[in-house]
């Protein structure tokens, strides 16, 4: 069966803001308290959509979340009116406010993990949502992440969304972040392959947290329907989720037979290599030698946190941002890319600095989801990057998000009004329905 890959991106929130909230990811930790952009963050993600589609790539959009979370406060006991709350917060536990209101639902690259219909028992698109357990301020996403699943893959002749696997340590997942697909076209049989940070018995790492649990790993494989032939487990090199690569896409990037990763990404590299060899045939490996970018710069520019994108004919575009050409260590080697059997034949940079100063590159931008054309036919068509909607977007963006935020502001009830009006607004846009909380209050 034909297939191709499409791109769905999370937009970024109205109150996108830098509160450092990921111990381990050290652009976040950098950043913290510095001021944001909401609406700047918003259309450099738009454009990035946007250039894809206008390449010819499915690209879809996928919504920010309700933030500030007021459910969730008054889960944890606060009472009052929203803005009450919002008020008791900032004062008693502002830390907490921050967290609360984080935009991070836009890296949907942790969203879910996904199998294509080709590589599955039922013949279904499967994908798992995922629990982001490691952080409080994400943990709080698999709900509403289902709810935008099922609107958008909303045909159950077609697609299987599984809800997140257990709140809890032992089964932590960070989604399609950890995860690659390699595959001959997109339509042929692929090989899935997990990468995880540690195992419920083997603590992953000794400075930083290790977020993805084997365990966790396994369950989505089961989930999603994988014979066992079609998966490969393989555990992440402490050492570098010590260094700051929380996901394994800060280290590694993968599409049809291609891997491109840093030569210290993996605790067995060349048993993983020499499994992947055994399994994929044509398999490609560009291995980047710390010699020539060092783990540290590979963090700093991320260089592997990029998206390959496959052209017509079998080449491929690396599509990076803007931080990878302004470090003129890693620019030098990507200019000088082995030639020989090197499919990538063009760079594209973009500039994502607002969502890269949390850690969130291009690859962490989207999720990408493998579509058949009757599957691509069943989808609701109102989330689909074209140039109506990009102009929508945008004069939705101009009207609705702040050029500038503060920790300070989060408490403002207005912000409130400003994000969930925004969003009411959206839902209709694309098609959605009642997802968020205060849509459905009553309901
Ligand atoms: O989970 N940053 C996100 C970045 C996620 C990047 N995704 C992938 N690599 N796929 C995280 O650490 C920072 C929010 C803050 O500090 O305000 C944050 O959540």
């Amino acid at each position: 069966m034909n297939a191709r890959e499409a791109n769905f991106d999370g937009l970024p929130g109205p109150t996108h803001h830098y509160a450092g909230l990921s111990f381990g990811n050290e652009a976040s930790m950098r950043h913290r308290h510095r001021v944001s952009n909401p609406a700047l963050a918003a259309r450099q993600g738009l454009q990035k959509m946007k250039a894809l589609a206008d390449a010819g790539f499915i690209q879809g959009v996928i919504p920010p979340h309700e933030r500030p979370n007021l459910p969730l406060l008054r889960q944890l006991g606060w009472q009052g009116s929203d803005a009450e709350i919002l008020t008791a917060v900032y004062h008693q536990a502002p830390g907490l406010l921050e967290a609360v209101s984080s935009a991070s639902a836009m890296w949907v690259a942790n969203a879910a993990t996904v199998a294509p219909s080709a590589d599955t028992t039922d013949g279904r698109l499967h994908l798992t949502v995922a629990n982001l357990n490691s952080t409080f301020h994400r943990a709080s996403e698999a709900l509403t992440t289902e709810r935008i699943l099922r609107a958008i893959f909303r045909d159950d002749k077609h697609f299987s969304v599984h809800s997140a696997l257990p709140q809890t340590a032992w089964f932590a997942d960070e989604g399609a972040a950890n995860h690659s697909r390699f595959c001959s076209d997109y339509g042929d049989a692929g090989l899935h392959l997990f990468i995880y940070g540690r195992e419920q018995a083997i603590k992953g790492a000794t400075r930083y947290p290790a977020r993805q649990t084997l365990e966790a790993s396994q369950a989505v494989a089961r989930l999603n329907q994988l014979p066992e032939a079609r998966t490969l487990f393989a555990r992440q090199n402490p050492a570098v989720i010590d260094a700051g690569v929380f996901h394994n896409d800060v280290i590694a990037v993968a599409n049809r037979q291609l891997l491109f990763c840093h030569e210290q990404a993996f605790l067995d590299a060349s048993g993983l290599y020499a499994r992947l060899r055994e399994k994929v045939p044509g398999f490609t490996l560009i291995e980047v030698p710390e010699r020539a970018v060092s783990v540290a710069d590979a963090v700093q520019s991320y260089l592997f946190n990029s998206q390959l994108l496959s052209k017509p004919g079998g080449e491929m575009t690396l599509l990076l941002p803007q931080e990878a050409r302004s470090h003129s260590g890693v620019w030098r080697w990507l200019n000088s890319l082995p030639g020989a059997d090197n499919p990538i034949s063009a760079l594209e940079v973009f500039d994502l600095r607002e969502s890269m100063a949390n850690g969130g590159g291009p690859a962490c931008l989207r999720l990408r989801v493998v579509l058949t054309q009757p599957e691509v036919q069943a989808l609701n068509p109102a989330v689909l990057m074209n140039d109506a909607l990009f102009a929508t977007l945008n004069d939705w963006v101009a009207r609705w998000y702040r050029d500038r935020l503060t920790a300070d502001d989060l408490r403002d009830p207005q912000l409130l009004e400003e994000s969930r009006g925004a969003l009411d607004e959206l839902t209709h846009i694309l098609q959605l329905g009642s997802l968020y909380p205060f849509q459905r209050e009553g309901a």
